[in-house]
């Protein structure tokens, strides 16, 4: 069987724990084409599927972010959903990438409206790769993501209820964000499972979301399972 490569590494949190704190409050993410934060730079705010078009293509070492940022090999969030992938997620926090010199696209998860607003991003591929479908709103069928979904993001302090059937129907989970970032002033509650494994449902089986905490069976705070990655 061939091994996926996927950069995706917990030493990026390691890493953001020690990172350099800086001031800022809104979502962004900073590359450098060297290491320590030198070298041609640009921040990014917004969906980019093709770095060269601002010449940062498979050139970021190193980064500065607010918000959760996921960073692709491939153009286009990666839509053959084959290549690495690469998390990066904090506020202000600013470290050397291990995805050195290979990122091709970058998208946040998270709301467009506000950092810390409540939100849900899915995704059809594991590890946040390929096509997307998010939102801030009960949506009883996913469309072109019905019975596609393979990874997910919960932003802000609501929980978002997961349903296995069209309009919040079938097994079901809640999910809170579990991970609290902050500089002191700008917060960020955020949680992502890269596979449906993490998360306890069948790979595409997601059919429906609802906002609210909905199910009996519930992940990160409060009171409910730690998500099974962050045990
Ligand atoms: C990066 O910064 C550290 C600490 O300031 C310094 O010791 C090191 O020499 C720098 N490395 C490069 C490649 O600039
Ligand atoms: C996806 O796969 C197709 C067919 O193999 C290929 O032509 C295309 O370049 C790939 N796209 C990306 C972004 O890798
Ligand atoms: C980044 O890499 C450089 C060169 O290896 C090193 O000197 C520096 O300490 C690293 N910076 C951080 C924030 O890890
Ligand atoms: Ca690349
Ligand atoms: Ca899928």
């Amino acid at each position: 069987m061939r091994t996926m490569k996927l950069w995706y590494c917990l030493v990026l949190f390691i890493t953001s724990e020690k990172g350099v704190v800086r001031g800022d409050d809104s979502r962004y993410l900073t590359g450098y084409d060297g290491l320590n934060f030198t070298g041609a730079h640009y921040q990014f705010t917004e969906y980019t599927p093709d770095l060269s078009v601002v010449q940062m293509d498979n050139s970021i070492e190193s980064l500065c972010i607010t918000g959760q940022w996921h960073a692709y090999d491939a153009v286009n969030y990666d839509p053959n959903m084959t290549q690495a992938a690469c998390l990066w997620r904090g506020v202000g926090f600013c470290w050397n990438t291990s995805c050195t010199n290979a990122i091709s696209s970058v998208r946040y998860a998270g709301s467009p409206y506000g950092l810390n607003d409540d939100y849900y991003n899915l995704y059809e591929g594991t590890y946040f790769r390929g096509k997307e479908f998010r939102g801030n709103t009960n949506a009883g069928n996913l469309g072109e993501l019905d019975k596609a979904v393979s990874s997910l993001v919960v932003t802000g302090q609501a929980a978002w209820t997961f349903f296995t059937g069209v309009d919040f129907t079938g097994s079901s989970l809640c999910v809170y964000a579990d991970k609290h970032f902050t500089d002191g002033v700008i917060s960020f509650d955020t949680t992502y499972f890269l596979n449906m494994d993490e998360l306890g449902l069948p790979d595409n089986s997601i059919r429906s979301v609802a906002r609210g905490c909905l199910s009996e069976r519930v992940l990160g705070h409060p009171g409910g399972e730690p998500a099974p990655s962050r045990r």
